[in-house]
Formats: C-alpha cells, structure tokens, sequence
C-alpha cells in the first residue's frame, strides 16, 4: 500500500484547527523562553531514524511467537512498510538491513523500489550468531573469537561480504553485534578471545572503504549467559580505538546490566568522539527490545540532553540513529511509529533544556536549579512542536491516527494474507 498526499491531507483535515491552536499556544511560550520555533523545527525535520528491516513483522520469544497478519515476507515488501512509515511521519529516510535475513536478489529493482517511497540504506549488519544451512562450519562456539581459525575466516568472509552488499546499495557503514561468549566457568579464555576477536576484526577493517564506519555493538549477555567477549562500552571503545578512526561504538540501550547511567557512558564516548550510533528501544529488565520511550522516557530525555550538549562541545561526528526492536504484541508498524515519536520527542525536549543556565548551576553547585532546568524541559508538554515539525514536511499530524483511518494493516493482511511471516528476530 503507497501512502499519497491526498491520503495524508484528508486524514489532517480533522486534526488541523485543533493543533494549530495547541502549537500556536506552545510556539508562543517558547518563544518567550527566546527559543527560535523555525531552527527547532528544522532540527527536528533533520532527525532522520533508521528501520530495522528485523523489526517490521511480529518478532517472538522461545516461548511463542503470535503473527499479527500482512507481514511482509520479502526484502521489497519490507522497503515498502518503511516508505509506509516514512509517509506517515517523514521521519524514517532509511532502512537497515540484516544479512542473510535481507540479500537483495536484484539490486537495480531493490533500488528503485526504495527510490519510489524515498528511503535509503543505513547501517548493514552482519550475523555471524546463527548457522546458515550451507554453513561448513558453526558458530555454536562462536564466530571471530572462536578458537578454530577456519571458523573465524570463514565470520571475516561473512562480513566482507556483508560490505560488499552494503556498498552496492548505497550504506555507509557495517554494524557488528558478536554474540561470542562462554555459558560457564573455564569454557573458553577471555584473552584469547578477546585477541581473536581483535585480530579478526582488523581483517574486516582493512575491506572498509575509505567513507565508511565500522560500529562495534557492545552487550552484557544473551545468548550466552556467563561472558561475552564484547560484553560492555569499554571493551568495544578498547577495540575501536585499536582499529582506527572509521571505528566506532554503538550504543543499544537494551545492552545494559540494570540501572546503568547510559547518558554518562554516551558522554564519555563523544568526549574522545568515538560515539558512532545507537539502537533505540526500551527495557524494564533486560535486552527486552520494548517500544522506545515506553518504560523509561526521562532516561531517553537524559540521553538526548547529554547528546545535545555533546554536539555543541565535542567533535564527535552525528552517530547513526536506528531503531532496534521487537514486536510481540502490538502492529509492528505502529510500534514503529511509537518509537519514533518518543524519540522525536525526547530531541525537542533537549533542545529547549537552557544549556547556559545549566552550566552555571554546576559551576555554582546550584543542584536544585540544575534539576529544575532539566525537568522544566521535561515537563513541556512538546508533542505539537513535533507534530508540527512532520506537518510541515509533508506527514501527518498523528501519524498513528492516521495509519489506523487508513486501515493500512486491514490493507496488507488483504494483499498478504494472515500467515505471512518476516525474516528476522
Ligand atoms: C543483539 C541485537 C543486534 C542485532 C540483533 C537483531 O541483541 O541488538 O543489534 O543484530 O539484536
Ligand atoms: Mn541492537
């Protein structure tokens, strides 16, 4: 189903007096503040937020998996629900794509049919965490750290070839989660792990073009459940660091032991500029792979503040913004529309935080003034500054709203049927 103008104007129609009266009231307030509306919705028109490809059909757990009907079930299908999504909320100008779920078979087609919704290609991921049928070896004991070197080439051809895919398409960048790790005590030796894997890596490196980044993903556990070789921000920053300036760490907010400050170790990743991107989603207990925004939202506000500050205080590049999630109970399109607006929202608020005041908090040790600077931004009700800012670019007003007036899902379960099913998590 291709989302029109025409489908998003008579959709708005219903919405427009209502929010031009709700935004007017904001705009006005904010500019009280000396905030300048225009440059605020600019930013937020340019956050641009990648689609997983993994994420656009009903995901599972080991302990079920219940389809929601109108999957898409191949790679064009999936460029179409992102053109869906990117219709609704102009907000989400490209997809990344997981290999072997997502080879293209035909690039020139995959390519025009991402052209005609107007997204792009983002980070490629490679997998070297499952078997694939042909595989002559396995990675049960895992890929670029394992012990047995023709397994660990066989992980640094995968990902070569992951690049060279990701070059025919258009990608700037390689993304590699390693779920290589031990289950029990004595099962492997973390040093020698940790130098295949480095060694491993540096063979990658070497195939990256010149405008590429390698992001390295960090995570504490799962599937493995006593260590995993790039368990934390420090062992993935230690290996970028070795590699060379096109390496980077990327930050997925699900891969964190609970309570962890994750806006510090953002920080301190742009302090030496090695802050290469993130996977947005949310968690109440551990890589639960939530709606962003749905269990903790003040902690995605403390994160964008410190990225806020971070831009105008460090050189570390912009990161690559994705989305990485996993739906079990809602439509996979809307939660995707969530996750986007929480994040869009959660932008507007650092952006209205008075960096200058702040500052001045800390300097003084004015810890009251500090909290109250941050929460005052949180606590401005910002949604019409958002919904103005996707108005404005051509979206819709409530892109949610919308979706389910335009019966999008009805729509695709018509086209696809109710067993449908997407590669992926
Ligand atoms: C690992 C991870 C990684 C992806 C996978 C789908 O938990 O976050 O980013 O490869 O999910
Ligand atoms: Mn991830």
């Amino acid at each position: 189903m291709k989302i029109t103008a025409d489908h998003i104007q008579s959709t708005n129609k219903s919405r427009e007096i209502t929010h031009a009266r709700e935004f007017n009231f904001l705009a006005e307030n904010l500019e009280k503040r000396g905030l300048n509306i225009e440059s605020l919705i600019q930013k937020l028109q340019a956050l641009q937020i990648a689609v997983p490809s993994w994420a656009l059909g009903t995901g599972g757990t080991r302990f079920g998996r219940f389809s929601g009907g109108g999957e898409p079930s191949t790679l064009i299908q999936k460029i179409q629900d992102v053109g869906i999504i990117h219709a609704l909320n102009r907000s989400s100008d490209s997809v990344s794509l997981h290999i072997p779920w997502d080879i293209p078979k035909d690039y020139d087609e995959i390519l025009q049919k991402a052209a005609e919704v107007e997204i792009g290609f983002d980070a490629v991921n490679s997998n070297t965490f499952q078997d694939q049928a042909d595989q002559a070896r396995s990675y049960k004991f895992g890929s670029l750290a394992n012990n047995d070197k023709a397994i660990r080439e066989l992980a640094i051809e995968h990902n070569k070839e992951v690049i060279r895919i990701g070059e025919k398409l258009g990608s700037k960048a390689l993304t590699v989660w390693l779920a290589d790790g031990s289950s029990f005590p004595g099962q492997h030796s973390f040093r020698k792990a940790l130098q295949n894997t480095h060694e491993s890596l540096q063979e990658i490196y070497r195939e990256l073009p010149e405008d590429w980044k390698m992001l390295i993903e960090y995570k504490p556990y799962e599937p493995y459940f006593y260590s995993t070789v790039i368990q934390d921000w420090g062992t993935s920053f230690l290996l970028a660091n070795k590699l060379g300036e096109k390496a980077y760490t990327l930050v997925d907010l699900g891969h964190h032991l609970p309570n962890t400050n994750i806006e510090q170790i953002e920080a301190t990743l742009m302090t030496e500029g090695k802050l290469g991107g993130f996977h947005f989603n949310d968690s109440k207990y551990g890589d639960d792979d939530l709606t962003v925004g749905s269990i903790k939202p003040y902690q995605l506000f403390l994160i964008f503040n410190e990225l806020v500050a971070g831009f105008e205080e460090t050189a570390n590049p912009s990161p690559a913004w994705m989305i990485d999630a996993s739906h079990n109970l809602k439509d996979s399109l809307e939660d995707l529309l969530q996750s986007m607006e929480a994040i869009k929202l959660a932008y507007a608020q650092a952006l209205i935080v008075d960096q200058k005041t702040l500052h001045e908090s800390q300097t003084f040790q004015d810890v009251a003034q500090a909290q109250e600077i941050l929460q005052d931004a949180f606590r401005t009700d910002l949604r019409p500054l958002v919904r103005e800012s996707i108005r404005q670019s051509g979206g819709a007003i409530s892109p949610i709203l919308s979706y389910r007036e335009l019966k999008v899902r009805e729509n695709l379960i018509q086209k696809r049927g109710t067993k449908s099913k997407a590669s992926g998590l």
